[in-house]
């Protein structure tokens, strides 16, 4: 977790010798509520953004660390929001170190172009992530060969993968090692197991897909309340999904999806704009050739690019 400050003068010490600055951490934010988790004070407080805070137009989102003040004995008055380094959107979350992407072996079965679509996602936030298999038990034995070429696959990436199975025990004490110390975000398509991975880490804890519709003072909003769970190993984990659509979203621009691709990056095009599809001396294509690319991925690469141009048509106005 980060450590630095920036552009503040957090922790000055005024004139009767106090120290002015606390920090803490949003730990849960909806239209109405935030509240505050004070690391010096091992307690959760609710936190009232200062007016000039509001008026500058600063938002604040769970995952954030401000800087506060007790106003009263559970009560902290948010002064500034410290710079973050990464905000997700839908729902929003702020300063995300590490996407736990799970994808399941049967029920759903497993879809290599949905898991390309969300490590393209990761990709465009340039975020850490993990790939978990999940439902190993599902896994019968004459699949485990196929099983284990696709593992290699995104090993191969660079991406770290775990097999696990809530149901047997497999593999998770090594899912929470890897989320220790961090603000872990889960994602994956429904039905994989992220609400059973989330409550076998944290007993009782769900992850919310629901919305929640609030009264506020300019009317009734429907938002949705982000909320971090203290994961009892040392960090947080958002109790809500990250990249809850499938589909690649509308902020990925048709230039941007090649760079999507991590593997592509290292080979180079006659022309800076190649889409790698028919285009003359093209390296992304030749690799493929040469096997140096997986095939599967440029298939899904070419089905995600041909999605992005079908959508970027549609929203052309005629
Ligand atoms: N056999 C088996 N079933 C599992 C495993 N993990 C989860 N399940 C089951 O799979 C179903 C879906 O699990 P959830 O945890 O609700 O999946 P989710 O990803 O949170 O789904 P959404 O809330 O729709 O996004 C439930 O019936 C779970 O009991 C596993 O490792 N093995
Ligand atoms: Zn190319």
């Amino acid at each position: 977790m980060r450590q630095t400050f920036h552009g503040s003068n957090f922790g000055a010490t005024s004139s009767d010798g106090t120290v002015d600055g606390m920090r803490g951490l949003v730990v849960a934010r909806s239209a109405m509520r935030i509240e505050v988790w004070l690391p010096e004070h091992h307690r959760i407080v609710l936190g009232i953004p200062r007016g000039k805070l509001l008026k500058q137009g600063e938002r604040i989102y769970a995952g954030d660390w401000v800087q506060v003040r007790f106003v009263a004995p559970n009560e902290v008055a948010i002064d500034a929001v410290e710079e973050r380094h990464n905000l997700l959107p839908q729902p929003p979350v702020a300063n995300v170190d590490k996407i736990v992407l799970v994808m399941s072996w049967r029920q759903p079965d497993f879809s290599n172009l949905t898991l390309d679509g969300l490590l393209a996602q990761v990709e465009f936030f340039e975020l850490p992530c993990i790939v978990v298999f999940n439902k190993m038990d599902l896994v019968r034995k004459r699949e485990r060969p196929k099983s284990e070429k696709w593992v290699a696959l995104y090993e191969r990436l660079g991406y770290p993968v775990l097999l696990t199975s809530v149901e047997t025990g497999e593999g998770l004490e090594r899912l929470w090692e890897a989320m220790r110390g961090n603000l872990v975000v889960l994602a994956g398509p429904s039905g994989v197991g992220k609400s059973s991975i989330l409550n076998a880490l944290i007993p009782g804890a769900s992850l919310r897909t629901d919305e929640v519709s609030e009264k506020t003072g300019r009317g009734r909003h429907v938002t949705t309340e982000v909320r971090l769970l203290p994961n009892p190993q040392g960090g947080w984990v958002a109790d809500t999904p990250g990249f809850q659509k499938v589909d690649l979203p509308e902020w990925v621009a048709i230039e941007t999806l090649p760079h999507l691709y991590r593997e592509f990056r290292a080979y180079r095009c006659e022309f800076n704009d190649c889409t790698h599809t028919n285009e003359p001396k093209c390296g992304v294509r030749e690799a493929v050739e040469r096997g140096e690319i997986a095939k599967e991925r440029y298939e899904t690469y070419l089905f995600w690019l041909d999605a992005t141009r079908r959508r970027e048509e549609e929203e052309e106005p005629s």
